[in-house]
């Protein structure tokens, strides 16, 4: 088992059972807002002000006290902790529960509600407040040219070349609460696969729309199913 590579990608799945909403599920942020009022740059040039309450909101929200890392979370940072090669995090969600239950070598490829990129010096600042439109970029001092720092639909997501160099070097590649709809995220079990060597399980409470591409699935939540993974392959590899 010594130095084998370990690449997991997480979604809003894992963040469920800590108190935020999901995106598809029947009680989710897309049965109640639609992506194109929200989450597209155009809808930000048509209404900034509809699109920083969508985000405030769920930036309200992170922030209250009941909202903490979950089983599922601990047990991803115990196993970059505790592994001997190797653990690569890659999450889709923009909340900040994989970095508060230790997660280090962490990538955020949709990007972080808790962070503002400004429109004019493009610097990008921790932002714990409600934004507005006469929000004061901290960088640069710019009034009104701030936006969360996101990743929208249509818009290019981050750090594609360190995610696709881990997933064509893995030897094990885990796909946690995800719904597998979204792109190039929604991809990567296969471009795992076109690599051949390694090993694809999917924790997700349901099978995803992709659970035909995994060699292994476990379905149940994650704060069972991720907590009992972690255990199992840190005893007896996979
Ligand atoms: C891109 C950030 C080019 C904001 C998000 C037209 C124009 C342009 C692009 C496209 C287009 N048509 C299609 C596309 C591609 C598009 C896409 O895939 N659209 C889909 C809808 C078809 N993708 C893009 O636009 C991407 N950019 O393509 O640029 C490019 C391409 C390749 C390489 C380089 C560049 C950008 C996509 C990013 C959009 N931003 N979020 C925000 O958060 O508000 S996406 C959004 O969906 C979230 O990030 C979320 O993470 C992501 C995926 O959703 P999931 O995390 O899977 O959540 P979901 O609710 O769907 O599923 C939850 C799962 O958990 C379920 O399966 C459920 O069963 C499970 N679950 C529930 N409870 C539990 C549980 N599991 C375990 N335990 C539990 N307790």
């Amino acid at each position: 088992m010594q130095g084998r590579r370990i690449v997991i990608l997480t979604g809003a799945g894992i963040s469920k059972e800590s108190g935020l909403d999901t995106f598809r599920d029947p009680d989710g942020l897309w049965a109640r807002v639609r992506i194109e009022d929200v989450a597209t740059p155009e809808a930000f040039a048509r209404d900034p002000g509809r699109v920083h309450a969508f985000y405030n909101h769920r930036r309200q929200t992170l922030l209250e006290p009941q909202v903490a890392p979950n089983a599922a979370h601990k047990a991803l940072a115990r196993l970059e902790a505790d592994w001997p090669g190797e653990v690569l995090l890659v999450t889709q969600n923009i909340d900040d529960l994989h970095e508060r239950a230790g997660s280090k070598n962490l990538i955020h490829i949709h990007g972080e509600l808790l962070k503002a990129r400004c429109l004019v010096c493009g610097g990008v600042s921790p932002w714990g407040e409600a934004m507005t439109r006469d929000s004061l970029c901290p960088l640069c001092g710019a009034e009104g040219t701030l936006r969360v720092h996101v990743v929208w639909f249509g818009e290019m997501p981050l750090e594609m070349d360190r995610i696709y160099e881990a997933l064509g070097a893995c030897d094990l590649f885990v796909s946690i609460g995800t719904s597998g709809n979204v792109y190039p995220a929604a991809g990567f079990v296969a471009e795992v696969r076109a690599g051949g060597q390694a090993h694809t399980v999917e924790l997700n409470l349901e099978p995803s729309d992709g659970f035909t591409a995994f060699a292994e699935c476990h379905h149940g939540p994650a704060t069972v199913e991720v907590p009992a993974f972690v255990e199992r392959i840190l005893a007896d590899g996979w």
